[in-house]
């Protein structure tokens, strides 16, 4: 077992409402808490804060009730945190969903979530809707932000909640056992199961982040990575506002516009996942702006290069780092702190209050750690208060992955060195990274069966020319049937979102699998390695 360098921090018994925003000082109202980027629109903490009551107060008059489960599909927007915090506020359970999903998608999260309401922006109003009549929600059941209204249309809106006027509920809220969110994650294996997280893991998470991540209030943050996902949830939405820092929100990456806002805000703290950087080692663009405010940029979600890490510092002039973490761990459990100085091919330290421990993949014993040096591989697990309180509605898949003692089963190898420094050196689980997002084998490969033309499938990841991850499908042809790449790419492409798409395709006579009918993907990997 092995812990970081830091002291434990103390974990206040609150929930994420009270503990982001009961305590602001006369200074904190009036500092800028939001700030949409592309029109320049300012939200102080004290408009945050109002908003977020207001909306608590017309979720109640709804009739919603805490535990209530609503979904929230919307882009990075001052809304966004406003609805968030106003349905936490409310003592909901909310589940972001990504918006860039299909209507199927997002009806299967509704589904599986049993959300209630079902709140969007006009732009994905469509989809969203007809998502909702999939699942049998009324109109009124879809929130449209920016929409004309409940009275224009059918469907409320942010100004209807605002000018309602209905106070906040009285709400009891037990940090320790009620759910805050419900995003979504494949985990080690399977489908997209609902992950549990309760406030207090909400809270732990950025009272553990805080002295790794050494945010301090006069910091200006571009949250360019989405609130849906879990890293910008805890990380800028959640660890920003406790820091009263200031977040300028972008809906959608696009690599000028986000140049130009960290230019014109001068952004001092930026957060990607390894793929735009290697936009800002390699894009022309980045020439022609003056990013000199950015002190340190922080990447996670996947691996970074460690040389393209150190590209981007000698470009931009600034300090890289790099963190790492599942959703299941709310998600932070590692980071390289910005003022220390660590290899960037590691994640750096374990956070305060986390346990962690490597076992032998082949034989499940402990793997000692060095007293001088770097230990052998093991499979990582972790312990602390920003482990999961389980999947929603599936025992399976969370003894799967949960020991009765608290250790949670990360699917990742890693190694540690006699500083306590962590390196991730593998992915044992199935799951894909494409960009950053997670993509589940099992879901393509239960898709592609869907088509006449399959007989049979699997899927894993595989580097493509640019050493990106991306999903590769080995495809057995129905007999009698044909079906080229191209059919395979569009069949799926049709279905999903775009980061789902399958990006390579081989034909196959059969899949490997086990006796017990399991594919094994190992054997698959292993030929993609020996090509
Ligand atoms: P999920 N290096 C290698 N793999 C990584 C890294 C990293 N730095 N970060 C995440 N992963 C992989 O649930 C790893 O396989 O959460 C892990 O099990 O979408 C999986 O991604 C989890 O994917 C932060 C803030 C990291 C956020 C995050 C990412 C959470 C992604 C550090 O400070």
């Amino acid at each position: 077992m092995f812990r970081g360098p830091y002291p434990d921090v103390e974990i206040p018994n609150l929930s994420v409402f009270d503990y982001l925003f009961a305590h602001l000082s006369d200074d904190d109202l009036e500092r800028t808490a939001l700030i949409d980027g592309p029109s320049g629109a300012r939200w102080s903490y004290r408009d945050l804060r109002d908003q977020a009551v207001a909306v608590a107060g017309a979720l109640a008059a709804r009739g919603l009730r805490p535990g209530d489960v609503v979904g929230l599909l919307c882009p990075n927007t001052p809304a966004f945190a406003v609805v968030f915090h106003g349905a936490l506020r409310a003592g909901l359970t909310v589940t972001t969903i990504n918006s860039l999903y299909t209507p199927d998608e997002i009806a299967a999260q509704l589904t599986d979530s049993e959300a209630r309401l079902l709140i969007t922006v006009s732009p994905l109003a469509p989809g969203a809707s007809a998502a909702a009549e999939k699942v049998g929600l009324e109109t009124g059941a879809v929130v449209v932000l920016d929409g004309p209204g409940e009275a224009a249309d059918g469907h409320p809106s942010l100004r209807d909640w605002l000018t309602a006027g209905q106070p906040a509920p009285d709400v009891t809220i037990d940090p320790v056992t009620h759910l805050a969110v419900l995003p979504y994650s494949s985990g080690t294996t399977g489908l997209a199961k609902g992950v549990m997280l309760t406030h207090r893991n909400l809270v732990a998470n950025v009272a553990q982040s805080a002295p790794t991540l050494e945010m301090v209030p006069d910091d200006v943050v571009l949250a360019l990575l989405p609130f849906f996902h879990i890293y910008g949830m805890t990380v800028l939405l959640n660890l920003a506002l406790s820091q009263r820092a200031a977040l300028v929100t972008m809906p959608r990456f696009d690599l000028e516009q986000f140049l130009a806002l960290v230019e014109q805000h001068r952004c001092t703290y930026l957060f990607i996942a390894p793929p735009i950087a290697v936009a800002l080692a390699k894009h022309p663009l980045v020439e022609g702006h003056d990013l000199s405010s950015v002190h340190t940029i922080f990447s996670g979600a996947a691996p970074l290069d460690a040389a393209l890490g150190h590209a981007v510092e000698a470009r931009i002039g600034c300090r890289m780092k790099q963190g790492y973490g599942m959703t299941e761990l709310s998600p932070v459990s590692h980071a390289i702190p910005p003022s220390v100085d660590l290899p960037l091919d590691s994640v750096g330290y374990t956070l305060p209050n986390t346990e962690c421990k490597l076992l032998d993949p082949a034989t499940g014993e402990e793997v000692p750690v060095p007293d001088d040096g770097e230990s052998a591989p093991g499979k990582l697990l972790v312990r602390g208060p920003q482990v999961m309180a389980g999947y929603l509605n599936n025992p399976q898949a969370t003894s799967d992955t949960l020991e009765p003692d608290g250790f949670l089963h990360t699917g990742d190898i890693a190694t540690v060195t006699s500083d306590g420094v962590v390196r991730i050196v593998e992915r044992l689980k199935e799951l894909i990274k494409y960009h950053g997002y997670q993509v589940a084998p099992a879901e393509l490969e239960a898709l592609l069966l869907t088509s006449p033309d399959v007989a049979d499938v699997a899927v894993i990841g595989v580097r493509d020319e640019d050493g990106e991850e991306v999903p590769k499908a080995y495809v057995v042809v129905q007999p009698g049937h044909e079906l080229d790449e191209q059919g395979v790419r569009d069949y799926v492409a049709a279905r999903v979102a775009p980061h789902k798409k399958v990006r390579k395709v081989e034909f196959v006579e059969a899949i490997p699998k086990s006796s017990s009918g399991k594919i094994l993907r190992k054997d698959l990997r292993a030929r993609e390695a020996g090509r």
